[in-house]
């Protein structure tokens, strides 16, 4: 499935906007048919955005369940004869869509998009409705997981990852209108052999039996560089400037459907950055040199949209990423928007792209701090049907990504349960799938410190360790001196593993505006320290290749006493604002090569 675009054959046309909008609490919609007619006792809601922070409103905030969304679109009169496809970006965490009264689509996931062929229900020039029914809840066989709890007063969703689960329609919805026989997918692999660059192209059409493929790259001043002709294929590109971090270079590649008489039937055109990604020893290499990550987790969550893409926030948070110095983020902890993807590829920010399984942890929530007792992997919680769906995450994520020259390195999950049998039976296949739906990126998991090294039995499937540790904060903490000295001793263990290790996780949490003059746990002071210590052990140890601190920006959790109006291990403030740390970031990574 293709991301719809303008081409010279090609139109689209964006849903956002206000829709109508409805809780269903009791699920009553579905069998009362509500998508057959205007939603009744409707509001209005924002599209992209999550729904929860719009209305002042607890129910809608803290809503469990279905929710409906509704609009009336007219489908452009220019569309006779196309193909019409109704594209959803993502909606969280599932979906059914009806376009009149026909079901057209159902999509399990919340982070990736799904679309359907609707030819046979748009009549160009005429209206049709578009209804979404969108499921929140999480549960043992949900990717991320979480079950619902029945209590005295309702039901209550537990979850164990550490963000708010917001949810709705958080990015663009399309008509789109393709030719009857269509490009459906491209895949390009890129090379470089001295100073030729190479793109190995793969590509599927559709009711496209009596047509040709053609495809021609240019270069980013619009001159062709190299053609060639058949479905699959290789292009050389003599004198190549390379896509490197920091210096971003993108080809671009038109794939045609082209008749007999030379007549382009479709036309699809993919940005190319030519780049290679290696893991070579304890190094990390992009285009052969080694790359050393300097960067954040982040999230996609402000104030008021929650997790819907703003295009204002993308630019402002990108922008803020080149002041402090960053040249990488993780996309903790869930796909992000495909416009976040296409600007760092634009910008030359380096990415590890991560599957939204996250709180595949019971222990984390264990002890007396609102542990369930739950067995995190058994027949009854996270299983075999869980791992299917994990699986099913994987392909759709590599699926969607897998020609953005800024993704270097798959995430397959954030801090899961590692240190089991069990944990070793569930990954082990989910390592292949990854592998096998795309073999030139290194995969890898992101480790918690509960399966420290020789007790974690799933890094051994990873080509790049990815360590989430938090010495001096959950453990040591307000003691950095034995901080220090607990973290060289585990790092020094990992390192002699021989893979490279990225720092995926590190951070202090930090209310703006509190000081200590020795400092103290909570204090911008103890922030800037704990980021010093960290910084000295990972400059002693060679195999370290990444440093990505916990958190870019302060985020929205659910209420719990950990947690005061949100995680507060940003290095800026929800609102963007920069605490101390920022600016002792922004003298490191500014030096550092
Ligand atoms: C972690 C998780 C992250 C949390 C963070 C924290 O290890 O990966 O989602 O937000 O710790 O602040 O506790």
């Amino acid at each position: 499935m293709l991301r719809p675009q303008d081409t010279a054959t090609r139109e689209t046309k964006r849903l956002d906007g206000l829709w109508s909008f409805r809780l269903d609490p009791d699920s009553a919609g579905r069998d009362a048919g509500w998508f057959r007619q205007p939603l009744t006792g409707a509001r209005e809601m924002a599209v992209p955005a999550s729904f929860n922070d719009l209305a002042a409103d607890a129910a809608v905030r803290d809503h469990i369940g279905d929710v409906w969304y509704q609009r009336v679109v007219r489908v452009p009169k220019g569309w006779a004869g196309e193909r019409i496809v109704l594209h959803f970006e993502s909606a969280t965490h599932r979906a059914t869509v009806w376009v009149n009264d026909t079901e057209v689509m159902s999509h399990e996931g919340g982070y990736t998009p799904f679309a359907a062929d609707i030819t046979g229900l748009a009549v160009p020039g005429q209206e049709l409705r578009v209804t979404a029914l969108v499921d929140n809840t999480l549960s043992f066989q949900s990717i991320p997981p979480g079950v619902i709890e029945q209590t005295p007063t309702g039901p209550a969703q537990i979850y164990w990852h550490d963000f708010f689960n917001f949810a709705g329609l958080h990015r663009s919805v399309w008509l789109a209108a393709t030719p009857p026989a269509y490009v459906d997918d491209v895949t390009v692999v890129t090379g470089l052999a001295g100073r030729t660059g190479t793109v190995d192209y793969t590509t599927v059409a559709a009711g496209a039996e009596s047509l040709g493929t053609r495809v021609v790259l240019r270069d980013a001043d619009g001159a062709e560089v190299a053609t060639a002709t058949g479905a699959a294929g290789h292009l050389d590109v003599p004198g190549v400037t390379a896509w490197a971090p920091g210096a971003p270079y993108l080809y671009d590649l038109e794939v045609q459907l082209v008749d007999e008489a030379g007549g382009v039937r479709d036309s699809y055109h993919q940005s190319v950055g030519i780049r290679t990604v290696e893991v070579q020893g304890t190094q990390f290499l992009i285009n052969g040199e080694p790359f050393y990550f300097k960067g954040f987790g982040m999230h996609e969550d402000h104030a008021t949209i929650g997790k819907g893409h703003s295009d204002a926030h993308l630019v402002h948070d990108f922008e803020l990423l080149h002041w402090i110095g960053a040249n990488s983020f993780r996309t903790s902890h869930y796909p992000y928007s495909e416009e976040v993807l296409d600007y760092a590829d634009r910008h030359g920010v380096v990415l590890i792209d991560e599957v939204a399984a996250v709180g595949l942890n019971m222990g984390l929530g264990g002890g007396i701090f609102g542990g369930q007792g739950y067995p995190t992997f058994s027949p009854g919680t996270i299983n075999d049907a869980t791992r299917q769906v994990h699986a099913q995450a994987i392909r759709e994520l590599v699926a969607r990504d897998k020609n953005h020259p800024s993704v270097v390195l798959w995430s397959i999950a954030n801090e899961p349960e590692s240190d089991t049998a069990g944990a070793e039976e569930y990954f082990r296949p989910l390592f292949d799938v990854a592998r096998a739906a795309d073999p030139t990126r290194p995969v890898g998991f992101v480790n918690v410190m509960l399966a420290p090294h020789g007790a974690c039995r799933v890094s051994q499937f990873a080509d790049v360790l990815m360590l989430n540790r938090y010495y001096g904060w959950y453990v040591n903490t307000g003691d950095l001196a034995g901080a220090e000295e607990a973290w060289t001793r585990e790092i020094t263990a990992w390192a002699g593993d021989g893979k490279p290790i990225i720092i995926t996780e590190y951070g202090a949490d930090t209310m703006s505006g509190l000081h200590s003059l020795t400092p103290q746990p909570w204090s911008e002071e103890y922030q800037v320290a704990y980021l010093d210590m960290n910084h000295r052990v990972f400059d002693a140890c060679d195999a370290v290749v990444g440093e990505q601190v916990w958190n870019f920006a302060d985020f929205a959790t659910k209420s719990g006493i950990m947690r005061v109006g949100g995680n507060k291990k940003g290095v800026f403030t929800r609102d963007r604002e920069p605490k101390s740390a920022a600016f002792a970031l922004r003298r490191r990574w500014r030096a550092k090569a």
